[in-house]
């Protein structure tokens, strides 16, 4: 099963993703998802200028030879591009070889360990009644855990935090804007660690003690203060506190865990085993957060999740939109394999993306599943994908009250 022909697909339906198409001698076609957000033709271009070359001609079978391959012959280690490249092609391999097995993927990974993967979902609100609302919104459509993010009094613009359904679209959530620019938002750790545990206390006095809550931080916070919001949520029990501060340095977590019960998730902005070594090994976390897309694909993380589990440590392997179905599919395929399966993140995409990504996963009462098709079970429609193109977006970024860039 030798690889002749591979080219990446960049499209924009609601927002912009990267896709790697294989194509083998035995006529099989394999997808890979290497959407990085916001920095998107930068894979585009390390695939199609430095890896597709190298993998015409392949054996696609030999998915940890390839994988070994291009992580070492490049040289220049780690880093999100080179990892989601990587994972691009790891991922578009292991959709080969199921397809030529007849067999959903996560058979090849050891079948199946449990029925259905608990998902959560982004609830979130500008008050409390818009909060309780998109909650309720949320449970009507089956989700059993609900992330909660709410507005801040004193912040202008938070992260998290999208508009009802209905309303304009500029007041819509939408944390990749197809802009020249960055869009500029502010930050008041004071008033954020103020208004939090009040959010907290009135969903729980709402919605009771058995639904399980989340919360993003999306690293704002120092160590220390994260420890006093971990502590000041203690009472209302969440199923986790995600990237509570930044971790290039792995020790801040443990002064954080030395203050908190409360468990900590991380490592979506993280692409290989070594930015947690020191969080497994010394137990500081409770969740793995990476994506299959941005930390070398299924082959990495099957071993980044293996080595987790050896600590009690499970995933909640990232979900966002910004994950094309494709990277989605990977993920599911690994949650419903591992034994260490923890929650798995999911947004909706739009309609226009589900147009360009034919998918066959399910999503019923709370539960997702990646459905029996061989392979991941999401073909990329190339007609409609056309119908799209690229178009520049950035992530936005923060600034403190006084014109300071802050950790977004
Ligand atoms: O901000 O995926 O937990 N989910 C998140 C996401 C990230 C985006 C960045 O591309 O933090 O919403
Ligand atoms: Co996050």
């Amino acid at each position: 099963m030798n690889i002749t022909a591979a080219e990446v697909i960049v499209t924009s339906p609601d927002r912009n993703f990267v896709t790697l198409k294989l194509t083998t001698d035995d006529g099989l076609v394999g997808w890979g998802d290497g959407t990085l957000n916001g920095r998107e033709l930068s894979v585009a271009s390390y695939l199609t200028d430095h890896v597709v070359p190298l993998l015409l001609g392949r054996d696609a079978h030999r998915i940890e030879d390839t994988w070994q391959f291009l992580y070492r012959s490049a040289y220049w280690r780690r880093g999100p591009v080179t990892m989601a490249a990587i994972a691009a092609v790891d991922v578009a391999l292991w959709d080969l070889k199921a397809k030529a097995a007849g067999m959903p993927l996560y058979q090849l990974l050891g079948g199946a360990s449990r029925n259905g993967l608990m998902a959560y979902g982004h609830a979130s609100g500008r008050d409390e009644a818009e909060l309780f609302d998109s909650i309720r919104r949320h449970l009507d459509q089956g989700f059993r855990s609900i992330r909660v993010q709410t507005s801040v009094p004193g912040i202008d613009a938070v992260y998290g935090v999208r508009a009802p359904a209905g309303e304009e679209p500029e007041h819509h959530y939408e944390p990749a804007l197809r802009a020249a620019q960055p869009m500029e938002e502010d930050w008041d750790t004071r008033a954020y660690l103020r208004h939090i545990p009040r959010v907290f206390e009135a969903v729980r006095s709402e919605f009771g003690p058995e639904l399980p809550l989340l919360h993003d931080v999306h690293h704002r916070l120092t160590p220390i203060q994260a420890a006093r919001l971990g502590k000041d949520l203690e009472p209302y029990d969440l199923f986790w506190m995600e990237d509570c501060t930044p971790a290039e340095n792995q020790d801040a977590l443990r002064l954080v865990r030395q203050h908190t019960t409360t468990p900590l998730a991380i490592g979506e902005v993280f692409n290989t085993v070594w930015d947690y070594q020191t969080l497994i090994k010394d137990q500081l976390i409770d969740y793995v957060r990476s994506a299959v897309t941005h930390t070398g694909g299924i082959t990495a993380m099957r071993k980044l999740l293996d080595y987790a589990a050896q600590y009690q440590i499970k995933s909640g392997i990232h979900g966002p939109t910004d994950i094309s179905p494709v990277g989605m599919a990977a993920a599911l395929h690994l949650d419903l394999a591992i034994h260490n399966f923890g929650i798995q993140e999911y947004m909706q995409h739009g309609d226009a993306t589900n147009e360009v990504f034919r998918q066959t996963f399910s999503f019923e009462n709370g539960y997702l599943h990646p459905g029996h098709q061989p392979g991941l079970g999401v073909e990329l429609d190339e007609d409609a994908a056309a119908k799209f193109p690229y178009r520049p977006a950035y992530l936005p970024y923060n600034r403190l009250k006084d014109g300071t860039v802050h950790d977004w």
